[in-house]
């Protein structure tokens, strides 16, 4: 039963409606090329360590034709890394009760892929590691995928950490998409800077203080430029292929790198960013949309997590979105968003435009915390009861919606059932 939720910000687009919308086709057939980048957090953007820049390049790619979404956080369940592809290409919450690719291999899914695919585009994934890894082999056909290239696809010259590096695999990856003809869709995910962020002392760039030298934070500085780098490359590379001016290029992190609970990273965190590094830090990733040659840019602040990207970029790429059941939000053109959470704190922990709410380990509502977002002061939990309730809804109706298969005939489903004001509330169904 999905009872009175509501689900968000779906159904019946009036396409004319659409059109005005801000920034509505601004990459309007433009292949897309999406980089989920490894265990990239948004405290690093736009950030100097000693001096130093520490992400030069995406620093330069914000300051350009960009819109960078800076109030952006993860959306994971208990599938990690592949979460964060999973509601990245849905607009659906994965779940906390397994792993949602497994789960949920045989279910229809109308995500970005399907979605492009439907305008003509070819869906390509990309990875430089073991192709089974978080089932995504069995679950890219049923996400969209036409051809998943990982670890056995790649030549794997000086691997870094987990295996193929970044810079080999953003070359090779544009070799590949130089076999296929536009437009297409071209998901990367990359490696280099996974746990623990040992990187060859030769590919090290930052200077460290002696305090931090052999710490994870070092090491993940180091990383993290290394990466960057590799962006920069990567671009370079795009261009050199003619891509680049005729793509619309979005990079976010898929989640945290250092974690709260490793006290030697948050103690210094503390320090360096001078505030207390809490949860909603941790989760806090960016999110950088750049459309070369469209003289948009912008820093888009409404809160927002990987839910609302399907939407985000379909209102850029100028595609209706036929997907009925979503969850998250166009961010360029909401007034208010939200980012709740189900992983890597209490389940239903969430930060609101005016909160952040974090749900006790108990789960005893009166021992969860609250404060002000933008000061920091202690505000009163109760003020943030009813947002919970919705908040754990919104998750029961999104795992209800995997559970049962609801989405590939969710049109028909909403006709059916949706409510005749349009609201978009769903009615009983047993
Ligand atoms: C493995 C890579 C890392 O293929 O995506 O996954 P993670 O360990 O970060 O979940």
């Amino acid at each position: 039963i999905l009872g009175n939720v509501s689900i968000k910000n779906k159904i019946y687009q009036d396409p004319e409606a659409l059109k005005a919308q801000k920034y509505w086709g601004i990459a309007e057939g433009r292949n897309l090329i999406v980089i989920q980048i490894e265990s990239f957090q948004d405290f690093v953007v736009n950030r100097s360590y000693e001096g130093q820049v520490l992400t030069p390049f995406l620093n330069e790619l914000i300051a350009g034709e960009s819109l960078y979404f800076d109030s952006y956080y993860q959306q994971l369940g208990m599938g990690n890394t592949s979460d964060a592809e999973f509601a990245t290409n849905n607009a659906i919450y994965p779940t906390v009760y397994g792993q949602s690719y497994a789960l949920y291999q045989e279910n229809d899914f109308r995500g970005l892929p399907w979605q492009l695919r439907d305008q003509g585009y070819t869906a390509l994934a990309f990875h430089g590691y073991k192709g089974d890894f978080w089932s995504r082999d069995i679950a890219y056909p049923g996400q969209g995928f036409e051809r998943f290239y990982s670890e056995k696809d790649f030549v794997i010259n000086e691997p870094i950490g987990f295996g193929l590096n970044d810079f080999e695999f953003f070359e090779q990856s544009v070799e590949i998409l130089k076999t296929y003809k536009q437009p297409f869709y071209g998901f990367l995910i990359t490696l280099s800077n996974h746990h623990p962020y040992q990187l060859p002392s030769e590919l090290q760039e930052i200077e460290l203080n002696p305090e931090h030298q052999g710490t994870l934070f070092g090491d993940y500085l180091q990383s993290v430029r290394y990466t960057d780098n590799a962006l920069r490359f990567f671009f370079e590379k795009l261009k050199d292929a003619g891509y680049y001016e005729n793509s619309v290029i979005a990079l976010y992190g898929d989640h945290h790198g250092l974690v709260i609970t490793d006290l030697e990273s948050k103690s210094i965190l503390e320090d360096y960013l001078d505030k207390p590094y809490e949860f909603d830090e941790m989760l806090h990733i960016p999110l950088i949309v750049h459309t070369p040659g469209s003289g948009v840019g912008e820093t888009i602040s409404t809160i927002g997590t990987q839910v609302d990207f399907m939407p985000t970029i379909m209102n850029l790429m100028g595609i209706p979105n036929d997907n009925f059941l979503i969850f998250g939000q166009d961010l360029v053109n909401a007034t208010e968003g939200l980012a709740a959470f189900q992983a890597y704190t209490a389940f239903g922990s969430f930060i609101s435009e005016d909160f952040v709410f974090e749900m006790s380990r108990e789960y005893i509502f009166n021992k969860s915390r609250a404060w002000n977002r933008k000061t920091g002061e202690p505000v009163d939990v109760n003020l943030c009861y009813s947002q919970y309730n919705e908040v754990k809804e919104e998750f029961a109706a999104s795992k209800y919606i995997l559970d049962h298969n609801l989405l590939a005939d969710a049109k028909t489903y909403y006709g059916e059932f949706a409510s005749e004001d349009g609201t978009g509330i769903l009615g009983q169904r047993e």
